[in-house]
C-alpha cells in the first residue's frame, strides 16, 4: 500500500512539475530544424548577399552597331579613344552594385583580354598599340571601387575555325584557364546559351550547329572551373550554381523557388516557365539570376536611350524583391565609356533606393509568435528584428501555419516590407499574408507566396503600430530571418525621355 502511495504522488508531482515552463538552462535548447530539401553551397549563400551587380556589353559589336557580330569582324575596328574601366566601376559603385560582369568574349569570338591562343584579341587591335587587355583594367578598377568582377565567355564563337569540332573544346578550355588563373578571384563565370548556327568559322563560313547536350561536355568543364576558383559561381540556362530566370525583361514572377528540377536542362535548352518559377521541393538549390539592359540592346547604340527611373525601380522590385539577384547590363560607348545619361539615370535610381532602405523601421521593435521553436530563446521571434540577418525564428517541426507579430510601440509610415527565410536551411514558405494595426484594427495589406532568400513587399503607404505576417502555408516548419519596414518617400516620377 505504501509503495502504491509512493507511485500515485510521484506520478502527480511529476504531472505538475511537467506542465510547468521550462527553466532556463534546466534543459538544452531544442535542435535547429533539420534541412528542407535542397539547401544553398556557401558560394550560394555569399552570392544571395550580392543582390545588385551590373553587367558590361563591349567589343567589336560597339563598333558596328551590331548585337550579334558575324566573327568576321577585323580586330583593326576595336579602338576606343578613352576606355576607362574606373569609370565603369565607379559608375557601378555608386549605383549599389556589389559586382561587374564583362564579355570577355562575345559570340563574335572577338577577346577583350591577349590569349595565348588566338590572334583575333585586343593585341591585333590598335587599341594601346596591341598592348591592352580590358580584363586587367577591369580587375585593377575593381579591385579599387571595392567590386566584386566575373566574366562572359560565350561558348558560341563564330571566328574560331574549330568551332563545332572537339579540338575547339580545349581552345574554350585554355582560355577558362587565362581568365580564371591570371586576373585575381572572379565571384561569376557565365554561359550564354546562344547558338545561331552560321559564322566566319576560320574564313570557311557555313552553318555549324552542336548538340547542347553533349559538345561542351560541361560536366568536366565545370569541373575545370572548380578546380581553378572554387569560389566562382557559374551561370547558365541551367546552372550549376545560378540559372537564367526565363526572360530578358528585368522579371522574376511573385512565386519564385530558388529550387528546381534541373534534369534534361543545359545551357541552351531548359523550359522557360520552370527556370521562372524554379520548383517547389525541387532537387537542387538553383537561384534565379535576373538579367536585363539598361538600354534596348545589349551593347551601345546610338539611338538607344536609358530606361527611366520607373522601370528601374520596377525591375528592382521585380527581381531582388523577389528573391533573384539583378544583373543590369551597362553599354560602353565606342568612346569606352558609359555614356552620361545612364550615368545620370543611374544616379536617380540609387538615391530612390538608398532614401527607401536608408532606415529599417521595424528594427529592434518587440516580435512575438503563435509558435516559437521548443519554445527557446534560439529561435525566439524577437530574431526577425535584430537587425541580424543570420538570426531566425523557427517554429516546431509539425507547424505549417503561424502568425509572427511586431509592436511598433507607435504609429509609423511605412509602404514597403522585407522579409527573408532562413535559406541555408532550405526554402519552405508558399503563402502568407500581411496585416496592419492601428486603432480601426487589422487590415489586411498585402500577400504572397514564396519568400526564400528575400520577398520585398511594396503597398500604399499605412500608418500603422502593428505589423502581422500570417504564414499561411509551408513545405515544413517555417523559418524567418528578417522583417523589415521602410518608407519609400520619393515615388520615381516617370523620366523617360
Ligand atoms: C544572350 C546573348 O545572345 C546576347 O547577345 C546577350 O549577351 C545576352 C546577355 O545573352 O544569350
Amino acid at each position: 500500500m505504501r509503495l502504491v502511495c509512493f507511485f500515485v504522488v510521484c506520478a502527480i508531482l511529476s504531472l505538475y512539475f511537467g506542465s510547468l515552463p521550462r527553466c532556463a538552462g534546466a534543459e538544452p535548447p531544442p535542435a535547429a530544424p533539420k534541412p528542407f530539401g535542397a539547401i544553398p553551397t556557401a558560394r550560394q549563400v555569399r552570392w544571395h548577399t550580392m543582390e545588385f551587380y551590373g553587367f558590361l556589353h563591349f567589343t567589336v559589336n560597339t563598333f558596328t552597331g551590331k548585337e550579334w557580330g558575324e566573327g568576321s569582324e577585323s580586330p583593326r575596328l576595336f579602338n576606343p579613344s578613352k576606355l576607362d574601366a574606373r569609370q565603369w566601376a565607379r559608375v557601378a559603385r555608386d549605383s549599389g552594385m556589389a559586382g561587374l560582369i564583362l564579355t570577355a568574349k562575345h559570340h563574335d569570338g572577338f577577346c577583350l583580354w591577349p590569349s595565348k591562343y588566338t590572334r583575333h584579341s585586343v593585341k591585333s587591335s590598335p587599341w594601346k598599340e596591341g598592348k591592352g587587355d580590358v580584363i586587367r583594367e577591369l580587375s585593377e578598377a575593381c579591385k579599387e571601387f571595392g567590386l566584386a568582377k566575373g566574366v562572359y565567355l560565350s561558348p558560341w564563337d563564330r571566328n574560331h575555325a574549330d568551332y563545332g569540332k572537339p579540338a575547339y573544346l580545349d581552345y574554350y578550355r585554355n582560355q577558362l584557364r587565362e581568365l580564371l588563373s591570371n586576373y585575381g578571384p572572379m565571384f561569376e563565370l557565365w554561359h550564354d546559351g546562344a547558338n545561331g548556327g552560321t559564322g566566319y568559322y576560320g574564313g570557311k563560313g557555313g552553318t555549324r550547329s552542336i548538340d547542347n547536350k553533349t559538345y561542351y561536355d560541361w560536366p568536366n568543364t565545370w569541373a575545370l572551373v572548380r578546380k581553378l576558383s572554387p569560389e566562382t559561381v557559374i551561370f547558365s540556362d541551367a546552372g550549376p550554381d545560378i540559372r537564367w530566370v526565363g526572360n530578358e525583361r528585368g522579371h522574376a514572377p511573385e512565386t519564385c523557388w530558388a529550387t528546381i528540377d534541373a534534369e534534361g536542362m543545359f545551357p541552351g535548352k531548359a523550359d522557360r516557365r520552370v527556370l521562372a518559377h524554379g520548383t517547389p521541393r525541387g532537387k537542387v538549390w538553383r537561384p534565379a539570376e535576373v538579367d536585363v539592359s539598361i538600354r534596348k540592346g545589349w551593347f551601345f547604340h546610338e539611338d538607344q536611350q536609358p530606361k527611366s527611373v520607373a522601370e528601374l525601380c520596377d525591375i528592382y522590385y521585380n527581381s531582388v524583391g523577389h528573391g533573384a539577384c539583378l544583373l543590369l547590363n551597362l553599354t560602353p560607348d565606342k568612346r569606352g565609356l558609359i555614356p552620361e545619361e545612364d550615368v545620370k539615370r543611374l544616379k536617380e535610381f540609387r538615391a530612390v533606393l538608398k532614401a527607401t532602405f536608408a532606415a529599417d523601421l521595424a528594427q529592434g521593435a518587440k516580435a512575438s509568435a503563435s509558435n516559437v521553436r521548443g519554445g527557446s530563446e534560439r529561435f525566439a521571434a524577437s530574431h526577425v528584428t535584430d537587425g541580424d540577418r543570420d538570426t531566425y525564428w523557427a517554429a516546431d517541426d509539425p507547424v505549417r501555419d503561424a502568425t509572427l507579430t511586431v509592436e511598433l510601440g507607435k504609429k509609423v509610415r511605412f509602404n514597403r516590407l522585407r522579409l527573408q527565410e532562413y535559406i541555408q536551411l532550405g526554402q519552405r514558405i508558399s503563402s502568407f499574408t500581411v496585416e496592419v494595426h492601428d486603432k480601426s484594427g487589422w487590415h489586411a495589406t498585402a500577400k504572397g507566396t514564396t519568400i526564400g532568400p528575400r520577398k520585398i513587399l511594396r503597398f500604399p503607404t499605412v500608418r500603422a503600430d502593428g505589423i502581422r505576417v500570417h504564414i499561411r502555408d509551408a513545405l515544413a516548419c517555417p523559418t524567418l530571418s528578417t522583417l523589415e519596414a521602410y518608407l519609400a518617400v520619393t515615388e520615381p516620377a516617370d523620366n523617360k525621355p
